[in-house]
Order: structure tokens, then sequence, then C-alpha cells
């Protein structure tokens, strides 16, 4: 099942499009499959409304494959994806499901994901050391996903032309301090607060993501930051507040027994790694 679909399409139980089940030594293109057919499948929501993020229905009016096409850039992070008979191939392998899917471009769909962080306090304002590891415990602000109701890295889509770092800003402000639902003033404030924080990030990550709605010709690839308040300084008097595509916002442990959306584990996991932190 490609996830939410139901939701999203509205569809009956028996409209719904499953996925192929793909053993995992069959993921790889090179391994032989002949009879691999998996079913294709472009959201309605997507043929119906024609949103303007969104491709052209016929993948072969698009011609300029692994190249900046006007606004959208159909690079990969992965280097040079295939295309066969004018369709791109997922270069991480076979998902069980052709077409687009829920994603709005063909070949990749970049996005970018802000990791912020701070240290567990005390009331006293001391690090909270786990007991096990004896290591300091990073928080990451998450936030629910509306779609699956996975804990999540407050990311998004990269707008046509945006710089990473104008995403990385304004997917944080929309899910994690609700922006769009403020007025000027306060959206001002907003900014105002991250704006330094948000100039100083390390990245974490730059590739493929394991999205639950990738398919065999569109894929989901993130460049990943880290966001760090060391002192509280930033947070210390700044409340989140979920927006957007978010139904909550917390300020979540960083642990090893994490379970979140996609592959954001590994993302936290690397902003732990890099400030020492409890894993
Ligand atoms: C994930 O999809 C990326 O890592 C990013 O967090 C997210 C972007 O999609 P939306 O949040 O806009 O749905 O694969
Ligand atoms: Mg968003
Ligand atoms: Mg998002």
């Amino acid at each position: 099942l490609i996830s939410y679909q139901s939701k999203i399409d509205n569809l009956k139980p028996d409209e719904i499009v499953y996925r192929t089940f793909v053993p995992d030594d069959k993921v790889c293109w090179s391994v032989k499959w002949s009879d691999y057919k998996p079913k294709n499948y472009t959201a309605i929501k997507l043929l119906r409304d024609k949103p303007v993020w969104a491709d052209v229905e016929n993948p072969l009016d698009i011609k300029n494959w692994n190249q900046i096409d006007n606004q959208t850039d159909r690079r990969s992070h992965m280097g040079v994806y295939e295309v066969v008979d004018g369709i791109p191939i997922n270069p991480s392998g076979r998902t069980g499901i052709a077409g687009r899917g829920q994603l709005g471009k063909w070949g990749p769909n970049h996005a970018a994901d802000p990791v912020v962080t701070r240290w567990k306090r005390d009331t006293n304002g001391e690090k909270i050391f786990d007991p096990k590891t004896n290591k300091p415990i990073l928080q990451f602000v998450s936030i629910r996903r509306l779609d699956t109701n996975e804990w999540a890295i407050p990311g998004g889509m990269c707008d046509p032309g945006e710089k990473i770092s104008q995403t990385l800003k304004r997917e944080f402000m929309e899910e994690a301090t609700d922006c769009l639902g403020q007025n000027s003033e306060a959206r001002e404030k907003i900014e105002n607060h991250l704006s330094q924080l948000f100039e100083n990030g390390v990245e974490l990550f730059r590739g493929y993501v394991d999205d639950p709605r990738n398919t065999d010709n569109a894929w989901m690839e993130t460049i990943a930051y880290n966001f760090h308040d060391e002192d509280d300084t930033v947070f210390k008097n700044f409340a989140l507040t979920a927006g957007d595509d978010a139904g909550s916002v917390t300020w979540m442990d960083i642990d090893g027994k994490l379970k979140l959306y996609a592959s954001h584990k590994n993302f936290v996991q690397k902003a732990a790694e890099l400030h020492s932190a409890h894993w």
C-alpha cells in the first residue's frame, strides 16, 4: 500500500493500489526479475487538481533529466540516474510501485530538513546526562506529521529556485512556529529570533530519503542541517507552535530507541554524534 493513499485520494478499499512485495534481495535493479510488473499509480489529487508545484502528467513531455530544468532541479544527489524510455528510474532500486505516486515531480523531489537541537536541562539549567551512557541528552524539535501521524523533522519540499538555506528556515517556521497562522508583525518577531541560529548550520546528510511516497519513478532526496542552540539563548523565551502540515510539535529527547518518519532517525543520530551526545 502506498502510504495514506486512501486518505489522500478518498479511495474506496477496492480502489487502493497496492505495492508489489519486493524482497530485500530483489531491490537492486541489477538483480533479474522478469515478472516484475508493478502497478502504476499517480495520485488522483495530482491528476485532477494539477497543482502548480507538480510536473506535467506525461513524463515523456519532460526532456531535461539530470539537469536544472527551468526552476526545477532535476539533478540527483546520488549522481546521474537512468532514464529508460523517457522515464526516470529510482537509483535506490525497486519500490513495488510505478508512476509518480503522491509526489509532485517525476525523478528526484528535493527537500530540506532542519534538525534544531538544544541540551536537555533540569530546572536549574544544568544538562541532564543519561545514566547508562553518561552522556548529555540532546533534544530536537520534532513535529507530528498530519499525513502519517508519525513524528518527524519539520522539513519540506524546496520551492522552485529557492536556496536550501531558505527552505530550511521557511519549513521550520511554518511547521514548528506556525508563522503562516500569524500576522506579519508576529512573523517578523519569529524570524528575528531564529535568524542567527539559522546562519550557523552544519550539514548532516545529503542524499536519498527512504520516504513512504517513493516509487520506481519518483523519489525524495534531502539535505539535512543541524542548527544547535548551545546555551538555550534562542529557545529560552520562545514557545514552539505547530503549523501547516504539522499536528503537534515538541522538544524530543534524542535516543537510539526513537521511531521517526522515513530515514529521519539517521539524521538525528548524526546530530547526536556531532555533539557527542547520548544515543
Ligand atoms: C521527507 O519528506 C524529507 O526528509 C522531508 O522531511 C519531507 C518533505 O516532505 P513534506 O514534509 O513536504 O511532505 O522525505
Ligand atoms: Mg511543510
Ligand atoms: Mg513537511
